[in-house]
């Protein structure tokens, strides 16, 4: 049996990793972190599992990461713990450079303190944040980096020492460059759930109006559910190396908007410019979404997609097998239930 340590274990990618790798036959432990409020609800249902053990730790804390490293001496590591939302990182930039690219180091140096540098395989969640300030479209595994955000300079260097330490020492340390991916369990303040969950709350009159920022930003939206399979595949390849994880199909906000409100039954019209811009009810001339300044960023990415062809060429992984539309209709279906079951405080 296996033993895998996934690190950020309580977001939504390392919950459905999680559910890979048991179900691959794995013996699962993850870290969490010490919270007052509790923030377990996608792993709740594995907990108590024979095979899946949670252990209280922090990237932060190098002297916590060699001894969990010490005793659970894992086959695989994932390292998807981050500060990982592009907004925040402007707000605190020292803690994100912390988690996001020292916390890295720290990993790296707690496997070779534990003598795991030859055993043990390692995955690093970079982030196609790096392509950021694009200079070509689509972006893959050749294209110069252009980071354009604290997160995405803490993701670089996280990128590289990843890649120093399998040239330096022989690790098998491998980054895998994800596009976005989003789902059901996406986290509440990233705009496809944004979006998801004020369509069904509007739908159901829970929600007057949605307020968003670049409605013209573009992204390569993937389901996570088929992204974590690839983190796995890229741990099981011959040789260590990096991937670009995406679908190779763009799509702008608005155009997610406009997808998620018709699931809802609601056709959306965008009419005026800029700052004015506004999504209307077609039926009714009813003011749904507006643009507030609050969502823009002081530097945004806005012009993402993938070129996954080396990950289905040596990895054999199918992009697509999740469409957009089922994407987008998967998280609306989840989110009207939800909502649906909320309870409403005027
Ligand atoms: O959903 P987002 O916040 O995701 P972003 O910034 O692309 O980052 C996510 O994906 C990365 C790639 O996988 C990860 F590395 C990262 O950790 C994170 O998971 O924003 C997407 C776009 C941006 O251009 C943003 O400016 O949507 C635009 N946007 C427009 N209105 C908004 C909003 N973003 C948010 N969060 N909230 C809005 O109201």
């Amino acid at each position: 049996m296996k033993t895998a340590f996934i690190t950020g274990v309580t977001g939504q990618d390392g919950s459905y990793l999680s559910e890979f790798l048991l179900e691959k036959g794995y013996e699962v432990h993850g870290m969490i972190r010490r919270s007052s409020v509790d923030y377990r609800e996608r792993i709740a249902h594995l907990e108590g599992g024979k095979n899946f053990h949670l252990h209280y730790g922090d990237m932060s804390d190098s002297m916590g990461l060699v001894s969990l490293f010490n005793c659970i001496r894992p086959d695989e590591v994932y390292n998807l713990a981050a500060q990982s939302h592009v907004q925040v990182s402007f707000d605190a930039p020292e803690y994100t450079a912390d988690v996001d690219a020292t916390g890295v180091l720290r990993i790296l140096e707690a496997v070779r303190q534990s003598g795991l540098a030859k055993s043990c395989r390692i995955y690093q969640a970079s982030t196609s944040e790096l392509f950021g300030r694009v200079e070509e479209v689509p972006q893959s595994e050749t294209t110069p980096f252009h980071p354009y955000s604290p997160y995405a300079v803490a993701k670089q260097y996280a990128y590289w020492i990843i890649k120093e330490y399998r040239e330096a020492y022989g690790m098998f340390a491998c980054n895998g460059i994800l596009f976005n991916h989003e789902s059901e369990r996406r986290g509440e303040t990233f705009v496809t759930r944004k979006i998801t969950l004020a369509a069904a709350r509007i739908a159901q009159g829970k929600q007057e109006k949605l307020y968003l920022g670049n409605l013209s930003s573009l992204r390569d939206w993937g389901y996570a559910k088929d992204y974590v399979e690839c983190m796995w595949l890229i741990l099981q390849n011959e040789k260590p190396d990096d991937f670009v994880i995406a679908t190779g199909e763009q799509h702008s906000v608005r155009e997610f908007c406009v997808l998620a409100f018709r699931c809802v039954g609601i056709e959306l019209e965008f009419v005026g410019k800029g700052m004015e811009e506004k999504g209307v009810d077609k039926s009714t001339g009813k003011v749904l979404i507006e643009v507030s300044p609050d969502f823009y960023r002081p530097t945004d990415v806005v012009n993402l997609l993938g070129n996954p062809a080396k990950a289905k060429r040596e990895l054999g992984w199918n992009p697509t097998k999740t469409s957009f539309l089922n994407l987008v209709r998967r998280m609306v279906d989840h989110d009207m239930q939800k909502v649906a079951e909320e309870r409403t405080c005027w």
